[in-house]
């Protein structure tokens, strides 16, 4: 891994981090409308994958999309303003953190249908050969979307016509209050690859080292047109499912273990173990993030409005 890279994947994580304990602040205190899923222990998967993309990939995303969202290069104060509603967010404050998009650099959107960008992904994949673009779609998604028919169905769509397409599973185990090995018999998604004739690779999601390297594999086997690939991260999210939801289904003994699982802790560690960063690049990256993320809410907060008259653009049907 080069130099320039792991500081990239040390920045983007740590500012995942920050945004997002910022946005738990904001919706406590009443800033924000609407709901918000937090991605804070989930850093590693989006960063690990995104870091093998140029701006013209494509990435659908889910509820919980704002680390994706940063992972592919979106601005903070675009994202603030749009998690604000505001006119000056990437969709003019009428997407908010569930319909966050950003086409400009390749993310088709989150999406607050489980699995629903999984299809998206698979289409664009399909537009990309048809056209020869060379562009990958990695569909990231929760281990609940693949209990899903949708996930089915594309996957064996993009195997069958060798879709450059990656179905990056985040599988921190929980669809909302649900236990993932109590309703699946397999607990390990990836091994469903076997059924679809195509790569299945199980990661560390908490290690972004290896998250890296597993999906540059994965990201390079699409590109030369090789098909798809399940690329399952174990991880775990460090809040509920939503902010807000109480806590009743986890126990402190599994919290405390995946706790000191810590995925920056671990990037930090692993990534100055390789000689790619040191602690004054750490303070000088974590210096210059507060403060884009300090002028991102101002930005926000000072930011218009949309007007009624708004809500009949940017429509499409
Ligand atoms: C089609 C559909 N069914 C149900 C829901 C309600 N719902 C919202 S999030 C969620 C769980 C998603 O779990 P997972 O895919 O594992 O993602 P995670 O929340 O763990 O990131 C469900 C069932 C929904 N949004 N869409």
């Amino acid at each position: 891994m080069e130099k320039s890279i792991a500081q990239q994947i040390y920045k983007k994580m740590y500012a995942i981090r920050v945004f997002e304990e910022k946005v738990e602040v904001l919706f406590a205190k009443g800033e924000l409308p609407g709901f918000v899923h937090l991605y804070i222990g989930q850093e590693a998967c989006a960063v690990g994958v995104c870091a093998n993309l140029s701006p013209e990939d494509y990435i659908t995303s889910t509820h919980r999309g704002h680390g994706h969202c940063i992972a592919k290069g979106g601005r903070l104060d675009r994202m603030m303003a749009e998690l604000f509603a505001k006119k000056t967010g990437y969709n003019h404050g009428k997407g908010g953190s569930m319909h966050l998009a950003a086409s400009e650099i390749g993310i088709l959107g989150a999406n607050g249908v489980t699995a629903g960008g999984v299809p998206v992904a698979v289409g664009a994949a399909l537009s990309s050969k048809i056209q020869n673009q060379g562009r990958v779609a990695v569909a990231f998604m929760g281990d609940g979307s693949t209990n899903q028919g949708t996930f089915h169905e594309s996957v064996n769509l993009a195997a069958a016509f060798k879709l450059p397409v990656v179905f990056a599973v985040e599988n921190n185990q929980f669809g909302v209050g649900t236990r993932f090995c109590t309703i699946s018999n397999e607990p390990d998604i990836a091994k469903r690859a076997a059924g679809y004739n195509i790569p299945g690779v199980i990661v560390d999601g908490m290690d972004v080292v290896a998250v890296y390297q597993e999906a540059k594999k994965a990201i390079e086997y699409a590109k030369a047109g090789n098909g798809p690939t399940i690329l399952e991260m174990k991880t775990w999210r460090y809040r509920m499912h939503f902010q807000g939801e109480p806590a009743t289904y986890r126990n402190d003994i599994e919290e405390t273990e995946w706790i000191k699982k810590d995925p920056l802790e671990i990037a930090k560690t692993k990534l100055k173990s390789m000689g790619l960063l040191d602690n004054a690049m750490i303070v000088d990256i974590e210096e210059s993030v507060q403060k884009k993320l300090d002028e991102a809410v101002e930005f926000a907060r000072n930011s218009p409005d949309p007007m009624p008259e708004d809500a009949l653009t940017d429509l499409f049907a």
